[in-house]
């Protein structure tokens, strides 16, 4: 992308940052990422004419601004949105990632891996459009690596496990196997999971710092803001900082997905409306019972569904402000229009 002629263009977002977004011609990957310049206010046009706040992954129209530097113009609409709800009163929805096609929730092996949290962010990845892939990392530290996959496994249906390390290359392959030309992935889990070291060992070399501990046992360059980093075989890969309290952003079918197996067994249910919660002829209840379903995923579903509930609400609510707040300001503006049409009177 040169200085000049880049108007009209089209660019990728490998970084968001306060005032300016680090973007690269769609067409070519390769080159040197550039500054494009925001509006004051931080956001961009979508084209109903909306204004949203850009993230990495975005795909957007630049112009030359007269100074050398580009400017943003517009932002095209998401195939893909990997989005949390930021935890607060009001329910404010941030988008993690965008126009991504997989999202690889990334766990420890050692220690174990929680698997509230793994089910917590395929919720979130199926919520997305993207295809959830599950990524065990550091299998070199554990004596079963297999098996423990396996036991995530049933916490993860209709999704793919992959136990992988990047110390000693296991599983590795599997994965490099998923890269295509275009392809977008983002890896998500918790800090110190290995996501910055899975990319750079995808990647073939050092683009993202890692968390190497120092002596004093605190991490050095742990990741502190999301970045989509070009992979020499045409694939793209967005590191992301283990986000903390990933808030879920209501969606019953993501949570039919991410809980296959409880949806399928509901459908036994004597009610259909059934909550699980102790109504005759549960047959979710009934698989705990039997021990076909564990109560502690029983009890991971309920966690997430009154969470989702709990959102909507609030997403409703602030809806409704929303509303409320647009009916006050056409109000008052239809009383100014009233006010100036009679000063206006001759
Ligand atoms: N033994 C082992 N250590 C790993 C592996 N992957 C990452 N680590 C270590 O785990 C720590 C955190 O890694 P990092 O990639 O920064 O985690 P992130 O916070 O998820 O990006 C670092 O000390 C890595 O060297 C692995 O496959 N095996
Ligand atoms: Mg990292
Ligand atoms: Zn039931």
């Amino acid at each position: 992308m040169t200085s000049d002629g880049a108007t009209g263009q089209v660019v990728r977002v490998v970084r968001a940052e306060k005032g300016a977004l680090l973007v690269l011609p769609e067409d070519d990957l390769d080159a040197a990422p550039r500054r494009a310049e925001l509006d004051r206010d931080g956001l961009v046009a979508e084209a109903d004419g909306s204004r949203a706040v850009p993230t990495v992954g975005d795909l957007a129209v630049v112009d030359d601004d007269p100074l050398g530097a580009l400017h943003v113009r517009e932002l095209l609409p998401r195939r893909t949105a990997l989005v949390r709800d930021s935890a607060g009163r009001t329910s404010q929805v941030q988008v993690l990632a965008a126009n991504v096609d997989v999202v690889l929730v990334v766990e420890h092996l050692d220690p174990d891996p929680a698997l509230g949290r793994v089910e917590r962010l395929l919720t979130l990845a199926w919520r997305s459009g993207a295809l959830p892939v599950v990524v065990l990392t550091k299998a070199d530290l554990v004596p079963d690596p297999a098996g423990m996959a396996a036991d995530v496994a049933v916490t993860a249906p209709g999704v793919d496990v992959h136990a992988v390390s990047a110390a000693d290359g296991t599983g590795l392959d599997a994965l490099r196997a998923l890269l295509r030309p275009g392809r977008t992935f983002v890896v998500v889990g918790p800090s110190g999971a290995g996501k910055s070291t899975l990319v750079n060992a995808l990647a073939g070399r050092e683009v993202m710092g890692t968390g190497e501990r120092r002596a004093d046992g605190r991490g050095r360059h742990t990741t502190t803001h999301r970045e989509l980093v070009p992979l020499r075989d045409g694939a793209l890969l967005i590191d992301t900082p283990g986000v903390r309290g990933v808030g879920l952003v209501a969606d019953p079918d993501a949570l039919d997905e991410a809980f296959a197996d409880v949806a399928e067994l509901a459908r036994g249910c004597r009610f259909a409306d059934c909550r699980h919660a102790g109504e005759p002829g549960c047959a979710v209840a009934e698989a705990v019972e039997t021990g076909e379903l564990s109560a502690r995923r029983l009890d991971s579903w309920h966690r997430l569904a009154r969470e989702a509930a709990h959102q909507a609400r609030r997403a409703d609510a602030r809806l409704a402000a929303q509303d409320r707040a647009a009916v006050r300001s056409r109000v008052r503006g239809f009383h100014r229009d009233i006010r100036d049409a009679g000063r206006n009177r001759p």
